[in-house]
């Protein structure tokens, strides 16, 4: 391997040969704790020859990775002492979980967290036999994982989550590896762009190693494959100062580390120090590395005659045939012995007192760092008493507000309470204004820090509203600014929050396991509004039309997610309230933007909301029982329920009905589902067993059939909802084209009622003519019928 090195560094030796030595010892030591985690079940410091009956029956686990990340984690160790750091280590490549274990049991976080695992030959093989073991540890660096907020198992995060970590944390230093293979994701591709919105002057620094091993699982990275000089430039594009690390001599690397990290910590302090202390606002060039070591450094070079160190052979288990093949146990127990164990553990098993002093002390260590377990760190959101922004309700849905509006009035009072405390940012892709949540934007601005022109409105260097046309940079900020102790919110378009499915996936996991964890204290939970709805993306069409994030999340854990429907803006009020002050959930809300009616004062969907779902007396007759139940959950829905509610008084004034209006979805389940579950008793009490119930649901309708199908009344329930109907048309088109419209589900009513079946006929005639009129009327005047667009709820 040829040698690059940043000429100003290369003939820099800033290291001792004492420490070099000792710093060469300590690496040797996590590697050798790596391979034994990913092989050995006993004998874990050699102290007989090798046997099969000491390795693992399955060899599950990441070896190739795993050297590249503990050479790093020693030399931030060597960083952290000398320069007092604040740092916390990202691994994108979070299959090399044995490197972060063997590094946080070496510094002795590992120990303080879990005692049974002791620094000791004992505690040693407890290490390594829990590690791919079932009920032990998982093979990557996760929520168990002292020291880490990111998982790693699906690639592609990391450099989002260190921004999002490193916003309004002036004293961290964020190092982040990102593996070469990651680095082709799309996520992590954006999110180099993370530097235009990093502020020297209020945020800390994020320093980026690109980990170029060269290879993925079997096949050669892209960037290992193009020239250096291409690769550096696509680096300077990007707006950073590129450094390159490149060899494979341990003791020539540890050198040439030691000088380009010294150079590279400089850097970042220069650029801190001209914002802090001289004023500069300039967008700084901030420093990254590319290291460009072997896959599987220091493994087997050669197996079965076919290379492996340096080679993609390397990215897993390297010698994989152990108990095939003799030579393997051989081949394994000489790689072992290779990083010298008896110079690393004295003879009880205990790392050497010499070699564990160059290691930080006790919060310094990363496995100790608290900002990896932002619940110790979290302040209580400050949020203004909601009731102040309630809209005042004179007649039930006679005036129309913009629902979403309101909020944002409420999330800028918010961000001014904790302006001081630099702790809440609200996140979008380029949709806050448009989702109508501008309020929340005055004041604060929007995060920017890349050129300016006149014509820009509300940018501003220490804005706190983050708006990137990449709901993957959204979401990973938001994420790495949650796990490190802070509050946020996101909002984004109903039908293109799906492109971040996969993140709330990672998230929901992570929340999932951490809750097993009791010294992973609780975060403030992750708040998505979605707006611009289906129903109302009328004028953008079928692309723009899915409600489909609602069951994605409904896969999740009950203990994990929340959705909400609010009908209207005090409900949204009330449920936007509630999820800015919980903990440890991913919260949903569905609201439309577009003017609306209003339905419940506040006082009314303060209390609507602590239920979750409830009759709405004043727009229902059902005294003496219902003959058929109106349930309805959502904005649009809600109001074609009410609209149809009146179509059958007019046609069947002497019907009892009963309206139903769910904002909490979680409350149609069984208790036994989900903890927000109404008890079958009061469910039935709503919804009587025999009563036919016609539900108007804002998403796909086989949803509500999923969380209610073991009620009792459920052969009764009949849902409309979005059938995956969708062009550029009317809003009552929309409603029309997936039989949701108040036509519609009246006659669902009437031809549910058995005492009403001799109506059917006419009412199927009356609901096609009404149908025919209607599509006549749009199809001509590129509008819906006035009747329609102007139909109010009668006045009290
Ligand atoms: C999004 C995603 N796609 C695919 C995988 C499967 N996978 C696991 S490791 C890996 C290769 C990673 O290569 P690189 O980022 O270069 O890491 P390293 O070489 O350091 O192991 C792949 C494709 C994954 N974990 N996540
Ligand atoms: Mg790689």
């Amino acid at each position: 391997m040829s040698e690059r090195m940043a000429s100003e560094t290369a003939s820099e030796a800033p290291l001792s040969p004492e420490l070099l030595a000792k710093m060469d010892a300590y690496w040797r030591a996590a590697n050798y704790l790596s391979v034994g985690q990913i092989y050995l079940k006993d004998n874990p410091l050699l102290e007989r020859p090798l046997t099969l009956d000491d390795v693992k029956p399955r060899l599950l686990g990441h070896w190739g990775t795993t050297p590249g990340l503990n050479f790093l984690y020693v030399h931030w160790n060597r960083l952290i002492r000398e320069r007092n750091l604040n740092m916390l280590y990202i691994i994108g490549p979070g299959h090399g979980g044995p490197g972060l274990v063997a590094n946080t049991y070496l510094e002795g976080s590992y120990s303080e967290i879990y005692p049974h695992i002791e620094r000791n030959a004992d505690g040693i093989k407890r290490l390594f036999r829990q590690f791919s073991w079932p009920y032990g540890i998982p093979s990557h660096v996760a929520p168990e994982t002292p020291g880490s907020i990111h998982e790693g198992g699906e690639l592609g995060y990391s450099l989002v989550h260190a921004y999002g970590a490193a916003f309004d944390n002036p004293d961290l230093i964020v190092a982040c590896v990102v593996g070469d293979g990651e680095a082709e994701t799309g996520p992590l591709a954006t999110s180099w762009h993370g530097n235009k919105f990093l502020n020297p002057l209020t945020d800390g620094a994020v320093l980026p190693i690109l980990h170029l091993n060269g290879y993925k699982i079997a096949n050669p990275t892209i960037l290992a494959r193009i020239p250096h000089a291409e690769l550096e430039s696509l680096m300077r594009g990007y707006g950073y100062e590129p450094f390159t690390l490149e060899g494979d001599d341990p003791a020539v690397m540890h050198q040439q580390a030691a000088a380009v990290f010294d150079t590279m910590l400089d850097r970042i302090a220069a650029i801190q120090k001209a914002a802090r202390e001289d004023g500069s606002t300039a967008r700084p060039a901030w420093p990254m590395l590319i290291m460009r070591t072997p896959k599987g450094w220091t493994g087997p070079k050669f197996v079965d005659g076919k290379p492996v160190e340096g080679t993609w052979r390397a990215h897993q288990v390297p010698l994989s045939e152990i108990f095939e093949k003799p030579d393997h146990l051989r081949l394994l127990e000489e790689w072992m012995r290779s990083y010298k164990p008896e110079e690393l553990f004295n003879d009880k098993g205990h790392f050497r007192e010499d070699l564990a002093e160059i290691a930080p002390k006790g919060k310094l260590r990363m496995g100790m760092n608290a900002h990896a377990n932002g619940g110790l760190l979290l302040k209580p959101l400050k949020v203004p008493n909601f009731r102040d922004f309630a809209v005042k309700i004179e007649g039930r849905g006679q005036a129309d507000v913009e629902t979403t509006r309101v909020l944002g009035r409420l999330l800028h009072a918010v961000m001014e309470a904790n302006l001081e405390d630099r702790n809440f940012r609200v996140f979008g892709p380029d949709e806050t204004a448009s989702n109508r949540l501008q309020d929340v934007i005055t004041g604060t601005g929007k995060a920017w820090m890349a050129e300016t022109l006149p014509v820009d409105e509300n940018l501003s260097e220490t804005g706190h509203v983050m708006e990137v046309l990449s709901e993957h940079m959204c979401q990973g900020w938001y994420e790495g600014y949650l796990l490190t102790g802070r509050h946020g919110f996101f909002s984004c378009y109903e039908a293109f929050i799906h492109i971040i499915d996969s993140m709330a996936n990672q998230h929901a996991k992570w929340l999932k396991v951490t809750r097993g964890i009791p010294w992973r204290k609780p975060i403030a939970s992750l708040n998505y509004l979605l707006s611009s709805l289906v129903w109302r993306q009328d004028h953008n069409g079928f692309s723009h039309q899915d409600p489909g994030f609602i069951d994605h999340l409904m896969n999740k854990k009950a203990d994990v997610v929340r959705i909400y429907l609010p009908p209207d803006a005090n409900t949204l009020l009330s449920v936007g309230d509630h999820c800015l002050r919980s903990r440890n959930y991913i919260n949903l809300i569905v609201a439309g933007k577009q003017p609306a009616p209003q339905w419940l004062t506040i006082d009314e969907a303060i209390a609507h909301c602590t239920t979750g779902l409830g009759v709405w007396p004043w727009a229902s007759n059902d005294e003496g029982g219902p003959e058929v139940v109106m349930a309805c959950c959502g904005d649009v829905p809600t109001l074609e329920t009410l609209a149809a509610v009146c179509l059958l008084r007019k046609r069947v004034p002497d019907l009892r009905i009963r309206v139903v209006n769910v904002v909490d979805l979680m409350a149609l389940q069984p208790t036994s589902e989900h903890p927000h579950g109404l008890p079958d008793e009061e469910f039935d009490q709503l919804f009587p067993v025999g009563v036919p119930v016609v539900f108007a649901f804002h998403g796909y309708p086989w949803l509500i059939h999923r969380l209610t199908y073991r009620r009792h009344n459920h052969d009764n329930i009949h849902v409309r909802g979005y059938k995956e109907e969708g062009t550029t048309t009317t809003p009552f088109d929309m409603c029309v084209l997936n039989n949701i419209d108040r036509f519609q589900l009246a006659l669902d009513a009437i031809k549910r009622v058995a005492r009403l079946k001799p109506l059917a006929a006419t009412a199927e005639q009356w609901y096609s003519e009404a149908i025919q009129r209607h599509k006549l009327y749009v199809a001509e005047n590129g509008d819906d019928l006035p009747e329609i667009k102007d139909w109010r709820w009668p006045k009290d």
